[in-house]
C-alpha cells in the first residue's frame, strides 16, 4: 500500500460560534507538532450566527483552512458529503466542530491508517476510552442502538454511530452512492466499509460533551432516519451477494481500466 500523502479533516459547522476557533487551533497545532500534513475542510451551511465569517478570520491564521459553504440543502449528512467532495487528500477524518473529539485522537488515526488500515474506527465505550459528561437520556439511547447494529452486522464495534472516524479516500469511493442526508451518514459510512469488505481497526478514544452551542442531533426525526440505513446495509450484506463488495469494485475498474486502453490502442 502507497504510503499516504495528505490527511483532510472534513468538519461541518453548524452555528459553532462558541467553539469553531478553539477547535480548530487545537486540532491544526496538534496536526503540526506531529508533523502530519494536512487540510481543514470545514463546510458551513445553514449557519444563522458568525460562523462563517469566524471562518473567514481563521483562514488568515490557518494556512491549511479550507472553509466552505454548502449552498445546497442543509443537513450533516450533506455537509459531509460536500466535504468529501472537496477533500484534496488519500484519507479523511470526520471532525467535529463542537471540540466534542480530540486532536490526539486524530493522529493515533492517522498512524493506524498509515500501518495499512482501511479505517479507523474510535469507540468511546473501551478500555481506555474517556467520556466527560455524557447526557444520560442520549447515552441509554447511544448503548441501545450500537447493541442492536452490532447484533445484526457482528462487527465488533460497540461505537458505529459516532461520526469521528477515519478512512482511506479508496474506501470513501468504494462505499458510493452515499446516501444519508443527515446524522444517519454516521452509521452508514462504517457500515457500508465494513460490508463492502474493508480492512479496520478499532481504537479507544475520548468524548467531551459540548460547552457551548446547542445540540442539532434530533433523536425523534432521526430514529427512523437511522433505521432506514441500517435496514438497507443489512439487506445489502445479506442479500447482494457481494456485487458492491471491494473485491467487485476493484475488478469493475480493471476491467473498465483494460477496455479504456482496448478503445485508445
Ligand atoms: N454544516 C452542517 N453542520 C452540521 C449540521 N448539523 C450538525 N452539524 C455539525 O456537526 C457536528 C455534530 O453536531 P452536534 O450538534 O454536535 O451533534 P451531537 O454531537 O450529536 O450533539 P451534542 O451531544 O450536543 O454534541 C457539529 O460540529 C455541528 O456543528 C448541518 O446541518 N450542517
Ligand atoms: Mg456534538
Amino acid at each position: 500500500m502507497k504510503p499516504l500523502r495528505l490527511l483532510s479533516l472534513i468538519i461541518p459547522a453548524r452555528d459553532e460560534e462558541g467553539c469553531l476557533s478553539s477547535t480548530l487551533t487545537a486540532l491544526s497545532e496538534a496536526l503540526k507538532s506531529a508533523g502530519i500534513p494536512h487540510e481543514l475542510v470545514v463546510v458551513d451551511d445553514g449557519s444563522t450566527d458568525s460562523t462563517w465569517e469566524i471562518l473567514g478570520d481563521l483562514r488568515k491564521e490557518i494556512a491549511e483552512l479550507k472553509p466552505y459553504q454548502n449552498a445546497g440543502l442543509n443537513g450533516f449528512g450533506r455537509a459531509v458529503r460536500f466535504g468529501l467532495e472537496k477533500a484534496t487528500g488519500d484519507a479523511v477524518v470526520i471532525y467535529m466542530a463542537d471540540a466534542s473529539d480530540s486532536p490526539e485522537d486524530v493522529v493515533s488515526y492517522w498512524e493506524q491508517l498509515s500501518k495499512g488500515y482501511e479505517c479507523v474506527f474510535g469507540s468511546r465505550f473501551i478500555s481506555g476510552s474517556r467520556v466527560s459528561d455524557y447526557p444520560k437520556l442520549k447515552f441509554i439511547l447511544n448503548r441501545w442502538a450500537n447493541g442492536f447494529i452490532r447484533l445484526l452486522f457482528r462487527h465488533g464495534l460497540n461505537d458505529t454511530t459516532n461520526a469521528f472516524k477515519a478512512y482511506r479516500r479508496t474506501v470513501i469511493e468504494g462505499c458510493q452512492p452515499i446516501l444519508s442526508p443527515h446524522f444517519n451518514i454516521t452509521v452508514e459510512l462504517p457500515l457500508k466499509a465494513v460490508i463492502r469488505g474493508y480492512t479496520y481497526t478499532i481504537v479507544p478514544i475520548r468524548w467531551t460533551n459540548r460547552t457551548t452551542g446547542k445540540s442539532k442531533l434530533r433523536i425523534k426525526e432521526m430514529g427512523s432516519r437511522y433505521f432506514f440505513i441500517v435496514m438497507y446495509l443489512w439487506l445489502e450484506k445479506y442479500f447482494s451477494h457481494g456485487d458492491y463488495s471491494k473485491a467487485t469494485n476493484e475488478q469493475e475498474l480493471k476491467l473498465k481500466g483494460s477496455s479504456d486502453q482496448t478503445f485508445r490502442r
